[in-house]
């Protein structure tokens, strides 16, 4: 079942089917216990209809209201391999090993709502940056409780050499005005996300494939709890949080995005999330 904020409503596309919530507060609809059984109860009631599939189309927004974003790093081979190498004249082998390995994971904060944009809108890279990237990740929609209750497409746009030149530039390489992409919709299961959905990341400018790459969820070093246990271990999310999950796939190092570029990130069973960068 996916869940879709537009503002014409809340579109819930469940068998096939498109169906209007009567929520209108996206923070209540979606942080909820047992979600997806109380939108299974809810669509009973309710009348599907394919206009709502225009809504989608034409009104989509990104599935965020009152929640922060935080994101989970080196949590895949290949992020930490590139860490250690963008890294090494700050200094910086040495602890992306150690994290790598280490009981306790990368987590940070990247964006408040106002910093995330959705399906079909705008990314950014910083004017002050050379050499950036897109980063797909598995994003989790993680409830008051701390269940995982859905699953959602996220784009973790950071500035490579910012972040290379020194460890404590992190939050600059990562957290600026549309650094965040979310979307298209919350995917939301009776059961967990299938360890061996694909993440796909393609790059396209001026219309020709200069990118494309997939990697398998079940390549993640850490476990999905493991890092919503950490993240909650002692912050409180009244509307719930979403955590990016961290990636696994890193364009070579002569790769660096350009105004113009498209984005799409493609997650088996959640959706394709497209972005395009904007001018700086
Ligand atoms: O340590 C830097 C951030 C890593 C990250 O964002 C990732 O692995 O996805
Ligand atoms: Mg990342």
């Amino acid at each position: 079942m996916k869940l879709y904020k537009t503002s014409k409503g809340f579109v819930v596309e469940d068998e096939g089917k498109y169906y209007l919530s009567k929520h209108t507060n996206w923070d209540e609809f979606i942080n909820r216990e047992n979600l997806y059984f109380e939108v299974k109860r809810e669509i009973q009631n309710l009348k599907p209809d394919f206009d709502y599939l225009n809504y989608i189309k034409d009104y989509l927004q990104a599935p965020i209201a009152g929640q922060e974003v935080w994101a989970s790093g080196v949590t895949y081979l290949r992020s930490k391999n590139a860490r250690m190498e963008e890294s090494k004249d700050a200094g910086g082998g040495d602890f992306y090993d150690r994290v790598y390995d280490a009981p306790r994971p990368e987590i940070f904060f990247k964006a408040t709502v106002g910093r995330v944009v959705g399906n079909g809108e705008n990314i950014r890279i910083r004017k002050d940056s050379k050499w950036n990237v897109p980063e797909p990740e598995l994003t989790l929609f993680i409830n008051s409780s701390g269940q995982i209750s859905g699953y959602t497409v996220g784009n973790d746009v950071s500035s490579r050499d910012i972040e290379g030149e020194n460890p404590l530039y992190l939050p600059q390489a990562k957290s600026y005005d549309k650094s965040a992409a979310l979307g298209p919709c919350i995917f939301v299961s009776d059961e967990p996300i299938d360890p061996q959905s694909k993440i796909t990341l393609e790059i396209f400018r001026g219309g020709n494939a200069v990118f494309s790459q997939s990697i398998e969820l079940n390549q993640m070093k850490r476990t999905l709890k493991e890092l919503v246990s950490y993240l909650y271990a002692e912050c409180t999310f009244v509307n719930g949080s979403f955590l990016m999950t961290g990636t696994g796939i890193i364009p070579e190092d002569s790769f660096s995005l350009q105004v113009g570029d498209k984005v799409e990130i493609t997650i088996d069973n959640i959706g394709k999330l497209s972005n395009t960068v904007e001018t700086k």
